[in-house]
């Protein structure tokens, strides 16, 4: 008695599993109809699906409705089923569709049809494409009716995107922006990007920078991509060419204070080296001293042969740095500096050689360049040798008592 119990009490159990599964496998399953899109006349295909089928279908039989005026249902083509037969009515706007699966039916996501649709209304109308089930059986000798839900959707009607308009660039020596505002029809979901033809980016935003090599000449090709028309509109194209930058000059004095040198030796040394081309070399240095002589190089030497004595005090030279870029046509860009030059001996720069410049020998004696060196220090650096020593003193005391008053 006991061990009949125990079995019945399995049985049941087991039947109300069977139940329950059944209950909720049967509730899951649902007629969907995917949403479409499509140009004015244009078709696009809206797939019809049985999705979790269980138990195996049978037969099925649906009703789906439309606004004719939108849309207009051309076939239905590509069953899962032995047998589909669509019934078009374009003029109430609903098209029945019946299927029947042979043998065990079909079970799982399950495709009745994909819906060929033609959009017949203008640009930015929707129609509901609703689903009624007329029948869902299973596929065996009980034709039970399996529960379903419908799952609805809509067809729209969309301009194809058009390209993207008023395309602008900007360029710098190394680079180039591009600008671009949304083209007409429908919503692009992105701009596809090419340069010279070849793929680079899909852009959400509306701009592409890009690093190029100096002067270079790139074609970039836009197109925008509808993503519910799967389309992409026509190319935009744009050449650019990134123009020569100017170069940069620079002009450096190593000594603030100089003195003529043509008898007594002082080398005036002018540096251009910190001067540049954004995008290429300098190719030509030239120097204008100020004293109606020139030179060129990057770095060069003069020896003044006079001063700019003006009555009260030294106005300095005005010297010229020219420098000149490499690519045809060469583009130039010129720097003035001042360059105080006094008579030899004169290290304070007052028109005289006295004790006033001895002592500030005396002050800098045995200075280096390498080491301490300041203001003063160039001061009493006589010959511009950079160290302060016996040849300083020797000018000053050989043109002792030397004045411009
Ligand atoms: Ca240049
Ligand atoms: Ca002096
Ligand atoms: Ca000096
Ligand atoms: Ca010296």
């Amino acid at each position: 008695m006991k061990r009949k119990s125990g079995t019945a009490a399995v049985a049941m159990v087991t039947t109300i599993l069977m139940v329950l599964a059944t209950v909720q496998a049967a509730s899951a399953a649902t007629i969907s109809i995917g949403a479409a899109f499509a140009e004015p006349n244009g078709t696009s295909i809206a797939p019809i699906i049985i999705e979790d089928a269980i138990p195996s279908v049978g037969t099925v039989d649906i009703t789906i409705f439309y606004n004719p005026a939108v849309v207009h249902v051309t076939d239905a083509a590509n069953s899962k089923f032995d047998f589909m037969h669509p019934v078009i009515n374009n003029s109430a706007g609903f098209v029945r569709i019946g299927g029947m699966a042979y043998g065990d039916g079909l079970s799982g996501d399950v495709k009745l049809a994909d819906l060929v649709l033609e959009a017949v209304g203008g640009a930015d109308e929707i129609s509901l494409l609703g689903v009624t089930i007329n029948e869902l059986k299973v596929a065996d000798a009980t034709e039970t009716t399996i529960p379903a839900d419908v799952a609805n959707s809509t067809f729209g009607i969309l301009n194809p995107p058009e390209p993207p308009a008023s395309l602008l660039s900007t360029t710098g020596p190394h680079w180039i922006n591009w600008i671009w505002t949304a083209g007409s029809g429908s919503t692009s979901d992105f701009v596809e990007v090419r340069i010279n033809g070849v793929w680079v980016a899909n852009c959400t935003t509306p701009y592409y920078n890009c690093t190029s090599p100096p002067h270079a000449t790139r074609t970039i090709s836009l197109r925008g991509y509808n993503s519910s028309l799967k389309r992409y509109s026509a190319y935009v194209n744009q050449t650019v060419t990134i123009s020569d930058h100017p170069p940069v000059a620079i002009a450096r004095l190593m000594h603030r204070h100089n003195n003529i040198g043509s008898v007594y030796d002082c080398k005036v040394i002018l540096d251009a080296s910190e001067s540049s081309d954004p995008d290429g070399i300098i190719a030509g240095y030239q120097w204008s001293f100020g004293d109606e002589t020139s030179g060129c190089g990057e770095l060069v030497e003069h020896l003044y042969t006079s001063c700019n004595w003006n009555g009260t005090c030294y106005d300095p030279f005005i010297v010229s740095l020219t420098v000149t870029d490499d690519i045809n046509p060469l583009i130039s860009d010129t720097i003035t500096i001042p360059v105080n030059v006094y008579i030899a001996g004169d290290a304070n720069g007052d028109g005289m050689v006295d004790v006033l410049d001895a002592t500030i020998l005396g002050l800098e004696w045995d200075s280096v360049c390498t080491g301490n060196w300041n203001d003063r220090s160039d001061q009493a650096d006589l010959n511009n040798d950079c160290c302060v020593d016996i040849l300083d003193a020797v000018i000053i005391g050989t043109n002792w008592g030397n004045t411009l008053y």
